[in-house]
């Protein structure tokens, strides 16, 4: 279907919400909502679905991002084209006799779904790279400062994180010499104040057919989640059990689990483990699903070979986007000097 199709409403949306904003209401108002197309949940184009019977064509179709202000912040609501699989109660996922709802508590086990934030809008400030296994980068207008990562297992993607980011931190330490236990202990703080500051792992959670909602703090977002800032969002599969992303016989899985945050990996042809249709001799190829694009930017380029960097979405500026002096509501406070 064409873009343009989906485009209109949430401009529409976007414009009302920006008035709510405007006006300080806190009730449950709509800040804004994001549209995307239907039926590219493809990644390149060429991306496949496990073959496994709880991943369905549509299952990872993103089709709106909505944010709404709630008491103490913002409830975001993420739509897709199918109704979200549930865990089945009592059936088990290892030899261990571990169920699918043990590890999946929160209502949801198929995906997860990344929310990178440019809070500043300033070229260059902020960060470009993407949680571990994404495989991608930002464009450099886009920058975030804060990610929300909705994912199954909140507690032990952070934990995975921080184990990422430590071991990265002190690999770059180590090329510049020997690394001291003083030196650890300082990076591993580093790397917890990061994780504090500019991650956030929803635990407040709902699933109510095709739609999941979140809750994210003000005081992580330092405020109601604006119409004025950039939004990256992507899906990807997720992992439950470590073991199932681990390389396979294809030898080319892109993400084995030590190196990914729950995102389910990609390779060539069709596995029950993996997204299939990954490209031949490209280890680095994304493994995300669906991806949100501003307008004139295909996803199927971004996540291509030697695709553009990705942008963020602006919600406010997808309303007036040549007119900055048509008095935008709560756009004046919203914009960063220059
Ligand atoms: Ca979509
Ligand atoms: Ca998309």
């Amino acid at each position: 279907m064409a873009p343009f199709r989906h485009l209109f409403p949430s401009l529409l949306l976007a414009v009302l919400a920006g008035a709510c904003h405007a006006r300080g209401s806190r009730g449950e108002a709509l800040l804004f909502s994001l549209e995307d197309p239907r039926g590219d949940d493809h990644g390149d184009g060429e991306l496949r679905y496990p073959l496994r019977q709880d991943f369905e064509p549509g299952s990872l179709d993103l089709v709106s991002l909505a944010a709404h202000a709630e008491s103490g912040g913002t409830r975001f609501e993420a739509t897709f084209a199918r109704p979200i699989v549930k865990p089945q109660r009592g059936r088990t996922i290892d030899a261990a006799g571990t169920t699918m709802t043990d590890m999946a508590r929160f209502g949801f086990y198929t995906f997860n779904l990344d929310i990178y934030v440019d809070t500043d809008r300033v070229e260059g400030s902020g960060r470009t790279d993407t949680l571990p296994g994404r495989n991608l980068t930002l464009a450099s207008g886009s920058a975030w400062e804060k990610v929300i990562l909705l994912s199954p297992r909140p507690y032990e993607s952070r934990d995975l994180l921080r184990t990422l980011w430590a071991r990265d931190a002190r690999e770059e330490a180590g090329r510049q010499g020997a690394v001291s236990e003083s030196t650890v202990r300082t990076l591993d703080a580093q790397v917890e104040r990061q994780l504090e500051e500019r991650v956030f792992f929803p635990t407040r959670i709902r699933v109510f057919g095709n739609t999941v909602s979140f809750f994210v703090p003000d005081s992580f977002l330092g405020g109601l989640a604006r119409s004025s800032w950039g939004y990256a969002v992507a899906v990807t599969g997720a992992t439950l059990d470590r073991r199932v992303d681990l390389p396979s016989a294809f030898g080319s899985v892109t993400a084995p689990s030590e190196q990914s945050v729950s995102a389910l990996g990609i390779g060539p042809g069709v596995s029950r483990e993996r997204l299939g249709g990954g490209r031949l001799g490209d280890p680095n190829q994304s493994p995300i699903v669906d991806l949100m694009v501003p307008e004139g930017i295909r996803q199927e380029e971004v996540l291509g070979p030697k695709g553009p960097a990705w942008p963020a979405v602006t919600p406010a500026s997808s309303v007036l986007p040549q007119a900055p002096d048509a008095g935008a509501p709560g756009g004046q406070g919203d914009t960063p000097g220059p």
